[in-house]
């Protein structure tokens, strides 16, 4: 199946063409019952009178009112909120040395895959810049069947156990009395549990990290986060760790910023990827495998199985094998986004499962999920959920069963069938799992290779920029804060001293407490009745590596600045020459520039030509952009100054360390809004040359002003 990749909104692949059966769409045609019967009046019920009681017989209304009252589903039980795009993968180099999955060993495939990210604690309706940890799920629809690889944008996991799933879940969800807070880690509950199971801090760090207030899904790093196996056509097998890496760069925005952009569009994520792809900037990522021989499984020091460690790039290094790009929207967001199902027990031969308790719990909840989300164990046949190669098997009936199975055999062997479907031999593409030998008693307990909670949060910790510990310091300030029993904020308070001392004190110090000496009761609580709590005390925090840049943001700038977005600050007479230089130079490079005026309709240029206004004022925010550009005119300028709002929006693309540009006659806004506090600012230009611009984007942000922003008032 070679297919490939087309551009522009019609981008299909075989997946999208598949779907294309089941498309409809009422252009040019009769509106219908579900019967096929044409409808003929679809606004008034048939009644007994004009003025008299509607009649049961009425089956238009009866069928219409029916079916809008079952319209919803259970939402996802975690992962609610998200949006999904169609794409592909492309393979770069061969890799049957390690693995027979069809799609990492043929580099003229183009695997056509459906991506959903979203946040993990809010509901549906939520607001897309929480602070949370993002799903990054992907659907390969591979020749061999479907490969999902369910991961996140941290390449850690909060626990360690399945077990604890619906626990650390409940602690994190709203508060089961009030239902509050929604989208929210910033409560009791979440930090009662967080300071009990020292294993989740890892994670926390993570959450607490600007990871977790991503500037867009088009840069986040993702992570498959267990160890997974390769394995070959000789059955030989290694371990490898998948990760997705965005050629945007991974960049986040302020929590000044998340805040406010809930309010002025809680979509902001959802239409971020969805503009960026409909303009024709496709996203895209390389895959990455950290690949580790068998031999290796005990050399590290943390255990391979531990979902809650990563492997540092600096030990075994990333190998950049194969890239996935977003190239169409969903036609339809429940038919598509709501119903895919995605499962890390989906895999194809070539893959494998390692004994990471975590992922071993993951593989029985994903299909039992769908059961009561999407109604009964057909969902596979939904065409979203479908694969590209056809199903054969003797499962039979359900809910909603859509195959039409032939014949008497429902059985095998059978002989009525003629056998058949028959069996696959491994050489014919039969999935055989990989034969690993185990030796031990059955025993409910967690191994003591899983105790070393501190090692890894502290490394992360100190490969971070200035700015982001910075950003990670008030973060635990905030969340912490938000907590009103001070006994949680103080096991919190210890448990990050064992990490770094640095990050525990700036926290207390905003919280005004004190960081206890020791805690009375075992540090891990997250045991079983009569275990040894000596046993499973967290080891002291070693330093096996001192640093790793593959852990920051800092380190890994990109030059990518498609659909960014930069407001154009405008009235009537601004200098059209300025503007149309600025534009004529950003739009090349894929910037989207939004005219803003103090009005809707057309703004009138110092030419007399009137422009389209993409926004009024009124109706948008600072927090919406990537930068600010005020072209001159001086009539433009004086009727800018009039409007309150106007310095608000320069001084708070300032605060969150934005470029802003002023020309000509604009910087008397300079000098009114507090950029001329920045002398200096490599971000700040006077009279700004597109190509200053251009750069400031790709570096996203300049994080060195922001220590001195605290007096700006916004
Ligand atoms: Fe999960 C959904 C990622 C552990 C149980 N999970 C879900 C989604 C993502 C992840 C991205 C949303 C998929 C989509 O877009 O539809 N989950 C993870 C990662 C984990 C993880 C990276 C650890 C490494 N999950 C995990 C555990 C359990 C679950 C340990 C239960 C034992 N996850 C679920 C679920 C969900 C789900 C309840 C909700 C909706 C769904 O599956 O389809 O079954």
């Amino acid at each position: 199946m070679k297919n490939e990749p087309t551009a522009g909104k019609s981008a299909t692949n075989a997946k999208t063409e598949d779907l294309q059966q089941y498309v409809s769409s009422g252009d040019g045609k009769n509106m219908t019952t579900n019967q096929g019967v044409k409808i003929n009046d679809d606004a008034n019920s048939l009644k007994s009178g004009e003025r008299g009681a509607t009649l049961l017989e009425d089956f238009i209304l009866r069928e219409k009112i029916t079916h809008f009252d079952h319209e919803r589903i259970p939402e996802r039980i975690v992962h609610a909120r998200g949006s999904a795009a169609h794409g592909f993968f492309e393979l770069y180099e061969d890799l049957s040395r390690y693995t027979r999955a069809g799609f990492l060993t043929d580099t003229s495939r183009i695997t056509p895959v459906f991506v959903r990210f979203s946040t993990v604690a809010g509901s549906r309706g939520s607001a897309d810049l929480a602070r949370d940890i993002r799903g990054f799920a992907v659907k390969f629809y591979t020749e061999e069947g479907v490969f999902d690889l369910v991961g996140n944008n941290t390449p850690v996991f909060f626990i360690q156990d399945a077990m604890k799933f619906p626990d650390i879940i409940h602690a994190v969800k709203p508060e089961p009395d009030r239902e509050i807070p929604q989208a929210a880690s910033a409560h009791d509950t979440f930090y009662d549990f967080i300071s009990l199971a020292p294993e989740a801090l890892h994670n926390h760090m993570w959450a607490m990290s600007d990871r977790a207030i991503p500037r867009s899904y088009r840069m986040m790093e993702g992570f498959g986060i267990h160890t997974f196996r390769l394995v070959n056509a000789q059955g030989e097998a290694h371990f490898v760790k998948f990760h997705w890496k965005p050629k945007l760069g991974v960049h986040s925005v302020t929590w000044d910023e998340a805040v406010k952009i809930n309010g002025a569009d809680p979509d902001f994520h959802r239409r971020d990827l969805w503009d960026a792809i409909e303009a024709g900037h496709y996203p895209e990522w390389e895959l990455g495998l950290q690949i580790i021989p068998e031999a290796d499984e005990h050399k590290y020091e943390f255990d391979l199985l531990d979902a809650t460690k990563f492997l540092p790039e600096e030990l075994v290094p990333v190998r950049t094998v194969g890239r996935l790009v977003l190239n169409r929207n969903p036609d339809n967001f429940f038919a598509e986004t709501e119903q895919v199902a995605f499962h890390p027990g989906h895999i194809v031969p070539g893959i494998d499962f390692t004994n990471d308790p975590l992922l071993q719990g993951r593989l029985f909840s994903y299909t039992d999920t769908q059961l009561s989300r999407l109604g009964g164990p057909n969902f596979h046949e939904i065409p979203i959920n479908r694969p590209l190669n056809p199903v054969y098997n003797n499962q039979r009936d359900a809910q909603m069963r859509m195959t039409i199975d032939k014949g008497k055999a429902s059985y095998f062997p059978n002989t009525l069938g003629g056998g058949c479907p028959y069996l696959a031999k491994m050489a014919e593409g039969g999935f055989t799992s990989y034969e690993e030998r185990i030796d031990g008693k059955k025993i409910r307990d967690r191994s003591t290779s899983f105790s070393d909670h501190f090692s890894q949060p502290a490394l992360f910790f100190r490969s971070l920029t200035s700015w982001e510990k910075r950003h990670m310091i008030n973060a635990y300030a905030f969340e912490l804060g938000k907590c009103v029993h001070d006994h949680i904020k103080q096991r919190m308070l210890w448990l990050l001293a064992q990490i770094n001392a640095e990050l525990a004190q700036e926290v207390a110090m905003r919280l005004g407490l004190d960081i206890p000496n020791s805690i009375e009761k075992p540090v891990n609580q997250n045991i079983g009745a009569d275990a040894d709590p000596l046993k499973y005390e967290p080891v002291p925090a070693k330093n096996y590596l001192d640093k790793s840049e593959a852990l920051s943001q800092g380190y890994r700038l990109s030059a990518g600045i498609e659909a960014r977005k930069v407001a154009v600050l405008v009235a009537a007479g601004f200098n059209m020459d300025k503007f149309e230089k600025m534009q004529s130079y950003l739009t090349k490079r894929g910037v989207v520039m939004h005219l803003i005026a103090p009005h809707g309709g057309t703004v009138r240029c110092d030419k007399q030509m009137n422009h389209p206004v993409d926004a009024a004022l009124m109706t948008t925010e600072s927090v919406l952009y990537d930068a600010v550009y005020i072209p001159g005119g001086k009539a433009s300028i004086e009727a800018l100054k009039a409007e309150g709002k106007i310095i608000k929006f320069i001084n708070e693309a300032l605060k969150h360390c934005k470029a802003v540009a002023f020309d000509d006659e604009a910087q008397e806004l300079w000098q009114l809004s507090a950029a001329k506090d920045f002398d200096g600012d490599e971000a700040i230009f006077l009279n700004g040359d597109p190509a200053d611009i251009a750069d400031a984007l790709a570096k996203h942000r300049n994080w060195d002003r922001e220590p001195l922003t605290a007096h700006i008032a916004v």
